[in-house]
């Protein structure tokens, strides 16, 4: 008989344009590896690493999208049993930052329920090439009303601070976040439906600690 190797498990959705550095993010995290020139179609689905997060073994099922990018459209089966969903654009390219509206489009359409969101503004190491201040990464998010961060793949700047605090803030969903507990999380409105349903709107005061600037 086998016992359970985690305590908890997450499944978080990577999306965007193409060459924002999704896979490159995934790897990163993973594998701690980095191909300057090409990153080849991971060839499975997901990857998975598990992480401890006060005590709690999590383990993390980390999704990637390859080819159906530039139709701007995953399927709902992609989106419906994530419990978050990871929006990516690379800061040196404006179009991937225009689109980040149509991909949260996309998966208010399709998510079918609210998930937990995060923007990221990927490849801040390349400062010279930039065309997307911090400050309009962060303005969208607001406007969103989800948090943001920008990160490196290549520098390995903010990729581990990501999952590890999108991973407490799933992990206090699951475990703190009780009708009649004291919980932290703002407009809480004590719904017997505490699920992940409810979560987005608590997510701005619970991930405060992700709200942080780059290079
Ligand atoms: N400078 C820089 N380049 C990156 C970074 N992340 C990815 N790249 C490069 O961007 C290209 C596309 O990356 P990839 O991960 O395949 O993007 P995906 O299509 O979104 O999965 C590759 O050439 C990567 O080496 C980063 O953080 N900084
Ligand atoms: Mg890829």
């Amino acid at each position: 008989m086998s016992k359970k190797s985690y305590d908890h498990l997450f499944k978080i959705i990577l999306i965007g344009d193409s060459s924002v550095g999704k896979s490159s993010i995934i790897f990163r995290y993973v594998d701690d590896l980095f191909h300057d020139s090409y990153v080849s179609t991971i060839g499975v689905d997901f990857k998975t690493k598990t992480i401890n997060v006060n005590d709690n073994l999590l383990k993390l099922q980390i999704w990637d999208t390859a080819g159906q990018e530039r139709f701007h459209s995953i399927t709902y089966s992609y989106y419906r049993s994530a419990q978050a969903i990871v929006l990516v654009y690379d800061v040196t390219n404006a179009n991937s930052f225009e689109n980040i509206s149509k991909w949260l489009r996309n998966v208010d359409e399709y998510a079918g329920e609210e998930k937990l969101k995060i923007i990221v503004g990927n490849k801040c190491d390349a400062e010279d090439l930039r065309a997307i201040p911090f400050e309009h990464g962060e303005k969208l998010a607001k406007k969103n009303n989800i948090e943001f961060i920008e990160t490196s793949a290549k520098s390995n700047v903010n990729i581990d601070k990501l999952f590890r605090n999108l991973s407490k803030v799933l992990l206090e969903k699951g475990t703190k976040l009780t009708p009649d507990g004291n919980n932290s999380f703002k407009n809480y409105t004590g719904e017997a439906d505490y699920s992940i349903k409810s979560l987005m709107s608590y997510t701005q005061s619970s991930v405060n600690s992700l709200k942080s600037g780059c290079c």
